[in-house]
């Protein structure tokens, strides 16, 4: 054994050992229990950086813990290869985004290993290689063939400058990233998902998942946005090219006797026919198409309208209101238009301040309290007031009052909204899995045929930063299907695509299609997943949505993707995020130089519970690696000073009684903290203190206090092993293990071993001593009265008398009164 330690020396090698071992590889084995723990993949931007190491750290202590409960673990990783940036490195570096891929992953590859982890690389995925994404071509094809996947016209963000589709993220401030142009919107064809149809299952099955944060299943319930309301009707004081009316859908039927205008959306097909002799309002409509779709955030951006000049009529009252074409209200929600009532909605109020148009409080807050409407809508619910004969209904009662009378007039119904739209998965990107379709010459399109997939992306292209290189290039476009000329589809798929499945494709990563059930269903669903809380919705709804389509395919059995969430906090140094862009990120590369990748490991599980926020400090880095050295140490001067004996539980001294009871006060702990509370900061704590007792309090002199010390160190090395296993890997061995501490079983707690070293007390009969005791240090009144009344020579001297009192002083004596 080296006499310090030295992680630079060890650390290497024992990677090497677990590659060379296959360690990590795992097979399905029906006969073990399975555990699969995954950390969401990582974009190869280049680098690994702290957010990476925390991320995969907590997956891997717990693996490695599962691991050493006798489970089949699972632990994976793969990159999530394609992306914009890849394109921007490219163009910046020049070279090919495929190329610098390929460099980031081999990269950072290497830093993963350096770190120690133990994934099980057999199953690595990368999804910009077409042996995966050919499978996501499949399953899209089998979407259209089931009608979940189908072409619409959408907008795109727009520059007319370079004459190209930018991302939301390429738009800056409404301007074009590139040159500084203004974006406009663009009207083009995309293709589309259904996850609509899965809105409801996908919002009631939140109620399966009682492992997730409770934040991130309330975020995923308001992203799809069930509402409940009703559609009605406004006829046309006079129809307008054969239109005599429109639906408007609201939320707030109770405040129907407020309505002081109604809005249409720009695109409503009303606004459109106005626009005809109206070159004003084709103008604005025109202003509303050029916002960019980056731009429109309907709650804050700044409300702007036109009156029309016609009038539609109150669906109950019959009184004319006016209608308005309105910036706020999208054409894809509900009707398209809306009833306004800026009395009660915040959108409207802002509008009709700027428009001076009127309102009318139709609502007064239940405690009676007086509103001001120059300041704000009144947007709670509360009884209705200047409404006829709804005056004094709550909101439920007025809800069903007012939509019966409307439905008894043929003017509306009830009707179920939500505010989840289809998925746009087109992208007008180069670097994505190429959308698999053949457009016909005459319009029209054939998805591709699953023997000519995959259509495979060129990779040795040149990027000009403007166009994307297979829109480009008139070669590839070409091809022919059934003898005719097609042209290859150049869009491509969002990355949200790859990142929607590729949990399951671990399961089995070389299956010659998408997945293979029984390996799938061996596996999944994933037991612990471990990323940012940035996914909570995008990600985490889409793939659980993939996940059902996937079922529903037939290729896996369960309906929820991921049993249990946990959601890492962020790296801070000096209270604000680690980031390039703030200039204060500390290179994980460099630490492990310095201190070694335990360290490294040990500070960030030290650090924080693994939800919160983690503040990056030296010294707490430091404090890491002395804790390590300490632990080493404590080892060395153990197997120095001699062999341990056996360890006779009945021969132990009080403080070789003490220490081990510490020693399984933490391993109940540390179990505790590592598999229910999943609090790994206080588990490493506990094991400090531990060896705190070990330093002050082992007793070296002879072979039996040895065995205590050896109990201690070796339960401590095992506690710690998912945490720093490089160095507990090193004193197992040390320690005169043959086998790996990767596959040692875990400590179990000896419940004989909690109780407290026993005190010696009296017991007396009227103030005389009659007895010793034996008794537990920590027995309470109750149990010494009863140890004292039990005790054969105290039962002599009351036998026949009556007891009248029994005076316990704990520590000290039992007094029994008795006459
Ligand atoms: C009248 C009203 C009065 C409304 C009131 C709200 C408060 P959620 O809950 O998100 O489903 N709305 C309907 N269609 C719209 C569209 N296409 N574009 C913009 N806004 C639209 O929202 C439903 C509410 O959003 C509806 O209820 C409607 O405004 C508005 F005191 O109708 B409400």
């Amino acid at each position: 054994m080296k006499r310090h330690y030295q992680p630079e020396a060890i650390e290497p090698k024992i990677q090497a050992h677990w590659e060379e071992q296959a360690t990590f590889q795992v097979t399905e084995d029906p006969n073990k229990e399975k555990f699969y723990c995954l950390a969401m993949f990582p974009y190869p931007s280049g680098r690994l950086h702290m957010g990476h190491v925390r991320n995969y750290t907590i997956t891997d202590v717990i693996a490695r813990f599962q691991r050493m409960q006798g489970k089949n673990v699972l632990h994976p990783m793969g990159w999530d290869a394609f992306g914009l940036p890849a394109e921007n490195a490219a163009i910046k570096n020049n070279t090919a985004p495929a190329k610098w891929t390929y460099a980031n992953t081999d990269y950072m590859r290497k830093q993963l290993r350096e770190l120690g982890f133990g994934f099980d690389w057999s199953r690595e995925v990368t999804t910009c290689k077409s042996d995966y994404y050919r499978w996501e071509q499949w399953f899209f094809t089998r979407l259209i063939e089931k009608g979940l996947a189908y072409k619409k016209i959408s907008s795109v963000n727009w520059c007319p400058n370079d004459q190209t589709v930018l991302a939301n993220e390429q738009v800056i401030d409404g301007c074009c990233w590139r040159c500084d142009t203004h974006v406009e919107r663009k009207e083009i064809p995309q293709w589309f998902i259904k996850i609509t149809d899965y809105a409801e299952e996908l919002l009631n099955d939140l109620d399966k998942l009682p492992h997730w944060p409770e934040q991130v299943a309330t975020m995923q319930r308001n992203w799809i946005g069930k509402s409940r309301g009703i559609e009605m009707h406004f006829d046309l004081e006079h129809s307008v090219e054969g239109i005599s009316g429109f639906d408007v859908y609201t939320t707030r039927p109770d405040t129907l006797m407020g309505v002081t205008y109604v809005s249409v959306a720009a695109e409503h097909p009303l606004a459109l026919a106005l626009a005809k002799d109206k070159p004003e309002l084709a103008a604005f409509i025109q202003e509303c198409k050029t916002q960019s779709v980056a731009e429109a955030d309907m709650a804050n951006m700044e409300k702007k309208g036109m009156a029309t000049g016609i009038t539609a009529l109150h669906p109950i009252t019959r009184e004319p209101v006016p209608v308005w074409v309105a910036n706020y209200v999208l054409m894809d929600y509900g009707s398209g238009a809306v009833m306004a009532v800026p009395a009660h909605d915040q959108r409207d109020w802002e509008f009709a301040q700027k428009y001076s148009l009127p309102m009318t409080q139709v609502i007064a807050p239940e405690s009676g309290e007086a509103i001001d409407l120059d300041e704000a809508a009144f947007t709670e619910k509360g009884i209705l007031v200047n409404s006829g004969e709804y005056d004094g209904l709550n909101f439920d009662a007025a809800f069903e009052a007012i939509s019966q009378t409307l439905q008894a007039a043929g003017k509306g119904s009830v009707k179920t909204n939500y505010r989840l739209r289809d998925w746009g998965v087109s992208r007008q990107r180069y670097w994505g899995a190429p959308i698999p379709i053949f457009n016909l010459p005459d319009g029209g399109e054939i998805p591709v045929p699953a023997d000519r997939l995959p259509v495979l992306l060129p990779e040795d292209v040149v990027m000009d930063g403007v166009q994307s290189p297979i829109k480009a290039d008139s070669e590839w476009r070409k091809t022919e299907y059934n003898g005719q000329p097609v042209e290859h589809e150049t869009d491509t798929f969002d990355t949200f695509m790859e990142s929607s499945w590729y949990y399951a494709r671990y399961t089995c990563p070389d299956a010659d299609q998408m997945l293979d059930p029984e390996r799938a269903n061996y596996w999944l669903p994933v037991d612990q997943y471990v990323g940012g809380i940035e996914h909570a919705i995008l990600h985490l709804l889409y793939a659980r949505f993939f996940h059902k389509l996937m079922r529903d395919e037939g290729l896996v059995a369960c309906d929820e993707p991921f049993e249990r969430l946990l959601c890492q906090g962020m790296v801070l140094k000096d209270g604000s995020k680690m980031s390039k862009s703030k200039g204060n990120t500390v290179d994980p590369e460099d630490l492990i130089r310095e201190y070694g990748a335990d360290t490294v490991r040990l500070f960030s599980m030290f650090a924080a519970p693994p939800e919160q926020s983690l503040e990056w400090t030296e010294s707490g880095v430091e404090g890491a690696f002395r804790f390590l050295k300490k632990l080493w140490k404590a080892v060395d001067g153990h197997v120095e000073a001699g062999e341990p004996g056996a360890l006779d539980v009945d021969a132990l001294d009080e403080t070789q009684r003490d220490l081990r009871r510490k020693t399984h006060e933490t391993i109940q702990k540390v179990s505790d903290d590592y598999g229910r509370r999943q609090t790994f900061n206080t588990a490493i704590a506990a094991v400090m203190e531990l060896l705190n007792e070990v330093t002050r309090n082992a007793d070296r002199s002879t072979a039996l206090g040895l065995a205590v010390e050896r109990e201690a160190l070796q339960s401590a090395i095992l506690l710690l092993a998912p945490i720093v296993p490089h160095i507990c890997h090193a004193l197992w061995e040390v320690l005169g293990h043959s086998d790996d501490i990767v596959d040692a079983d875990w400590p179990q707690c000896d419940e004989a071993a909690l109780t407290r070293s026993s005190i010696t007390i009296v017991a007396q009969v009227n103030g005389k001593v009659r007895a010793k005791l034996d008794v537990p240090a920590d027995a309470d009144k109750d149990a010494l009265e009863r140890i004292a009344l039990g005790h054969e020579n105290v039962q002599k001297f009351i036998d026949g008398k009556m007891i009248r009192k029994v005076i316990v002083v704990p520590g000290k004596l039992v007094n029994v009164v008795a006459n």
